[in-house]
């Protein structure tokens, strides 16, 4: 199994410097948060504005034309040999978690622009358009949802979303018009499967997998579907200091023996299933009186998408009979649910001949963590690439890659990009 030495053999012939341009860039984004001392960039934030306005100048730079869609996305374009043809479409997405890491996302967008940025200088056309797309918002972070970005690109976005509202009590709908777009205008963002000859999404590994190989890069084989569930537990609010522990209706109690209870369940899952509990709010939370209702999510996750359905059934008759025993109601809805998606063996394919010809082993994996081809796949085929990051951290500020990895996931998607070869019959088409 050739080591990264030797990838980093090979670096050495270059000068890394797509990686350097990528890792000034990453830096440079990485700066624009609602926060000071973290990173958080959600959703139709201002500072999502600034994002998107300086990587649509980014992109100018790099030769494309670009614009912001109707959903919030940056779009950018370069022309192939014949204007109008289908493109090769690179992409990942611009929003982050909160408290978060600054590759998850960007790189994919950066290290795209990067290589339309390095075919610009040299003047080179291709057979096919190339798009870069900046997804605004991946994550899901401020509305109930996520994906909204590409399921718009994909034309399956959801319009009872739009009424979803964020932790504020603002509406997407509202939020929209703030940042300045028309939510009654989102099927404009839509595309259509003849104007794509494929999705390619280059993205951090975010796991350890890469690392342990000693590999900077690995070929995605597919991405773990994922259900998400908002749980409310409703009893009875009291003075903590007189109601007996017997006549309690203590909704957090409740709360954290389903939170127990759903951790013990993937623990002991012998095919791999992951539960989190990400957020949870009480109320009125405050340190002298019994909760009276409590808030939380659920994110569930595993190999299939019959295995994680199971899964959530049972984890579901688990937290029905804790609130009947406990005499507290429960309101438990699905807020989001997205199949596995597979990655085209064509697409691996092409992936994994580039990552040879770089002098790197070629080196198959699942991706546990959600990404935009889930949506993008109802309107092209998928490809993803991996880039090794440090420890397999993310959406966690240590998040980390290293400069020669960064510069070699560039160099495998410009040969995928340079080498690219559409299906059959695609080639010539108009869109
Ligand atoms: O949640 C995920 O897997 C992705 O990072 N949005
Ligand atoms: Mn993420
Ligand atoms: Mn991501």
């Amino acid at each position: 199994m050739e080591s990264s030495t030797e990838m980093g053999a090979a670096t050495a012939v270059h000068d890394a410097s797509l990686g350097k341009e990528i890792v000034r860039r990453i830096n440079e984004l990485g700066a624009i948060s609602e926060e000071t001392d973290k990173l958080t960039r959600i959703y139709l934030s201002k500072e999502l504005r600034a994002a998107a306005d300086l990587i649509l100048g980014w992109m100018r730079e790099a030769g494309m034309s670009a614009h912001l869609d109707a959903i919030g996305n940056v779009c950018g374009r370069y022309e192939g040999e014949r204007p109008g043809a289908p493109c090769l479409m690179l992409g990942s997405h611009y929003d982050t978690v909160r408290d978060a890491g600054k590759w998850d996302g960007p790189l994919g967008v950066i290290t795209a622009i990067a290589c339309v940025a390095d075919l610009n200088r040299r003047g080179k056309r291709l057979p096919f358009a190339i798009e870069v797309i900046g997804f605004a918002d991946e994550e899901g972070v401020r509305f109930a949802s996520t994906l909204l970005g590409s399921r718009a690109v994909a034309g399956t976005f959801d319009e009872s979303v739009l009424n979803t509202r964020d932790r504020d009590g603002v509406s997407m709908r509202d939020a929209l018009v703030a940042f300045g777009l028309d939510p009654d205008h989102i099927g404009a963002a839509a595309r259509a499967r003849r104007e794509l000859l494929a999705y390619l999404e280059l993205h951090i590994e975010q796991g350890p997998v890469l690392e342990a190989q000693n590999l900077p890069v690995g070929v995605v084989t597919a991405i773990a579907g994922a259900t998400r569930l908002a749980a409310r537990l409703t009893g009875m609010a009291g003075h903590a200091g007189t109601v007996p522990m017997a006549l309690r209706r203590d909704a957090l109690a409740g709360a954290a023996e389903c939170i127990g209870a759903i951790e013990q369940f993937c623990r002991t899952d012998a095919g791999g299933l992951v539960g989190t509990v990400g957020y949870i709010q009480a109320r009125p939370g405050a340190t002298n009186v019994i909760p009276g209702e409590v808030s939380f999510t659920i994110d569930m996750r595993a190999a299939t998408d019959m295995h994680r359905k199971r899964a959530v059934a049972d984890v579901v008759r688990q937290i029905e009979a804790i609130a009947k025993r406990r005499h507290l109601a429960l309101q438990l809805d699905v807020t989001h649910e997205n199949r596995t998606a597979p990655c085209a063996p064509w697409l691996k394919d092409q992936i994994a001949q580039a990552i040879a010809a770089e002098g790197a082993s070629v080196f198959e994996l699942p991706s546990g963590a959600g990404h935009d081809g889930m949506a993008m796949i109802d309107i092209a085929d998928v490809g993803m690439i991996f880039v090794r990051c440090r420890g397999g951290i993310s959406h966690h500020p240590d998040e980390h890659v290293e400069l020669a990895d960064a510069d070699a996931g560039a160099r495998v998607l410009l040969r995928v990009i340079e080498n690219f070869r559409p299906q059959e019959g695609r080639a010539g088409a108009n869109c």
